[in-house]
């Protein structure tokens, strides 16, 4: 079954961006949503319920919330789940919170 993606977006947003360069950067398709945050869409408050806030990548029905925090999340589980094209973060668990901290 084909993976379905969804990114809940603003254009305008560094942290979407953060994500788009990644979702690109690894070759997948996925469908972008622009919410009005003066008007959060029922999608958003229901896969971000807590921070309300984009971006929001839902994977298969699932969302995850953050572009930075926890090294990234979405681009930790980018790589996680499409793990044969280019890594976005390094292998080496001190690089990889060296990368968090330095880009974050
Ligand atoms: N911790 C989030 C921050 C995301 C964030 O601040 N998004 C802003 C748009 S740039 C937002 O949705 N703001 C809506 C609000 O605060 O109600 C991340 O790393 O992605």
């Amino acid at each position: 079954m084909a993976d379905e993606v969804v990114l809940l977006d603003l254009w305008p947003s560094i942290f979407g961006m953060r994500v788009r360069i990644a979702l690109v950067g690894k070759g997948i398709k996925h469908e972008s949503k622009e919410d009005d945050l003066r008007n959060k869409s029922d999608l958003l408050l229901k896969m971000n319920p807590v921070y309300k806030k984009v971006p929001v990548l839902i994977h298969n029905g699932k969302p995850v919330c953050d572009s930075l925090i926890d090294h990234r999340s979405v681009h930790r589980r980018l790589d996680e789940v499409w793990n044969d094209s280019s890594p976005l973060l390094p292998s080496d668990p001190y690089h990889r919170a060296h990368a968090g901290q330095v880009l974050g």
